[in-house]
């Protein structure tokens, strides 16, 4: 048996769209204004999606005036828009196109005193061969009230040249009535103009390429809420199902549920608080054991070889340390906080492995911008040969004086064999114990640069850390508490039609009952149709 993998086929904004209206509308159905503005949130967020719109078109037809109230419209309309005229060398008759791949939808003007030239069926059977979503656009129609026996027209000559499937959209408008509308502020003639509707046409009907990035988060939206209905209709679903025993005992079973729920919903909250707590002593634990570890090793060498000839391999090798060890530090907060996550769902699920409860997609931010700000050690001095050399010299003059002033009171002139050799001894005596000094004072000044860098890195990538840990908590929190509440809400749902369910004769419950099968089913395809894309 061989299996082929059919490459799935992206869905467009007007897909996108239509998804998210089917599931408002089942989030109406079930009674949940706060699912249907979220969902409304993320509709908007696909109108704002950019948008190159190019009008194209036979010269004189009205393309710039269209272009003109177009880029004068409410920018809350359509906000991630573009619109510009195709192209074209003026003066020259012929039509507009525009440059292939340069549109994400092509606005096809041609004015409502003709029906479509064959020239102009030509250019459209063009466009549409570029793969590009084209909209005909009647113009003028302020001029011409005949405007819709020529669109009819033109419906007819693309079916007769096969350029009606799929169907070309035509919107009748006029630029002068938009303009009019603008300036006058009158609305009545804005809507006339039919700019508005046009404009709404590209927002939600017009498929256009969707970022994968935007498309992605589009699906996932609907997933969450997808879940949300389900788990609410196979609650009532379950109640209605009458699965054996007496009303009576339906409701028992209700309450019974929403106690559950209610006990449940206090141990998660407690799990991740006290979980999280650990979590961050734990991971900031690490992080200090790890540098800690690079530190002694740093002295380690330090104590073995002064590292201040090649100070900047050594300061390159701790760093390179010390990065290893706080992506290993990121990567164990990351894999702890996914534990924690199935800790505090199974909590939530009442089970012991969280199944029916959904993890959260957690995932720490690699720190390199902390890392890039930590600086490079400071090169420690350890007395250089030029202040040695002043020092011996400092040391032989004294010798010098020390020994000649004694000589001197034996009658012997200041600067005498004694008195030099004495110098000589000295300055050779005071370098030897500079350098020794130095020495010494170089490695400590090496290590002092070591645990400077550690205290910087603690500083930095320790705040980093602490950021991300508070904001993975907050991720948790909010995660699980919309999970929870739904399931109280689903829970409480419960009660209220057991409680109701005996007052309902039976004809109603069948229908109730067939109705939300209907709906379940559809959550189902729609679940499907959300996940395919990935
Ligand atoms: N009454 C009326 N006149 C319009 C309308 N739109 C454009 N016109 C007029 O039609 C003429 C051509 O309009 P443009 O918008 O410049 O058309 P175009 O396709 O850009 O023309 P070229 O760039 O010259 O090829 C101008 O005189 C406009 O005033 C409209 O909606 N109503
Ligand atoms: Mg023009």
């Amino acid at each position: 048996m061989s299996v082929t993998i059919q490459p799935v086929e992206l869905m467009t904004s007007a897909e996108l769209i239509g998804v998210l209206d089917q599931a408002n509308r089942l989030a109406g159905a079930a009674g949940r204004p706060d699912l249907v503005e979220r969902l409304a949130r993320t509709r908007a967020t696909v109108g704002g999606r950019q948008m190159h719109v190019v009008v194209a078109g036979a010269r004189g037809q009205g393309a710039s005036g269209l272009v003109h109230v177009l880029d004068l419209s409410p920018p809350d309309r359509l906000p991630g828009a573009r619109f510009a005229d195709a192209p074209g060398n003026p003066g020259s008759n012929q039509l507009r196109l525009p440059e292939p791949g340069s549109a994400d939808v092509v606005l096809f003007v041609s004015e409502a005193d003709h029906e479509y030239h064959p020239a102009e069926l030509e250019a459209l059977a063009w466009i549409r061969a570029q793969g590009t979503p084209v909209v005909g656009v009647l113009t003028k129609i302020d001029l011409h009230p005949q405007w819709n026996d020529v669109q009819r027209a033109n419906r007819r000559r693309l079916q007769a040249v096969n350029l009606d499937s799929p169907l070309i959209p035509l919107l009748p408008v006029s630029s002068g009535l938009a303009e009019g509308g603008r300036q006058r502020g009158d609305e009545s003639l804005t809507i006339a103009s039919g700019v508005p509707q046009l404009l709404d046409f590209l927002r939600d009907r017009v498929g256009t390429r969707v970022d994968p990035g935007l498309r992605d988060w589009v699906l996932g939206e609907v997933r969450a809420v997808v879940d949300q209905l389900s788990s609410t209709f196979s609650g009532e679903l379950d109640t209605l199902g009458s699965s054996g025993g007496s009303p009576r005992d339906r409701q028992q079973r209700a309450v019974a549920d929403l106690d559950r729920a209610q006990q449940l919903s206090a141990n998660w909250q407690l799990a991740l608080g006290d979980g999280a707590t650990e979590l961050m002593s734990q991971v900031d634990f690490d992080l200090r054991d790890r540098l800690r570890e690079v530190m002694e090793g740093a002295e380690e060498q330090i104590d073995k070889a002064n590292p201040a000839r090649d100070w900047k391999r050594f300061d390159e090798a701790v760093h390179g340390k010390v990065t290893d060890s706080v992506h290993a530090n990121f990567e164990l907060a990351t894999e702890h906080s996914r534990r924690l996550a199935s800790q505090v769902a199974a909590k939530l699920a009442g089970n012991s492995n969280g199944s029916g409860v959904a993890l959260p997609n957690l995932r720490f931010e690699d720190p390199d911008d902390a890392l890039g700000r930590v600086k490079p050690m400071e090169k420690p001095e350890g007395g250089g040969m030029f202040a040695r050399l002043i020092n011996s010299l400092r040391g032989s003059y004294g010798g010098v004086l020390m020994v000649g002033v004694l000589t001197s009171l034996a009658g012997l002139s200041l600067i005498s064999v004694w008195s030099v050799a004495a110098g000589v001894l000295l300055g050779a005596f005071t370098f030897w114990e500079d350098q020794k000094n130095g020495k010494e004072r170089g490695k400590a000044e090496a290590k002092m640069a070591v645990s400077k860098l550690m205290d910087s890195v603690n500083f930095r990538v320790g705040d980093e850390l602490r950021t991300q840990l508070r904001a993975m908590h907050r991720t948790l929190r909010d995660h699980f508490t919309e999970i929870n509440d739904q399931r109280l809400r689903a829970a409480s749902d419960a009660v209220r039609a057991a409680m109701d369910a005996p007052q309902q004769d039976n004809g109603q419950h069948d229908a109730r009952l067939s109705e939300v099968q209907n709906y379940l089913t559809e959550l189902r395809q729609l679940r499907i149709q959300a996940t395919a894309q990935r």
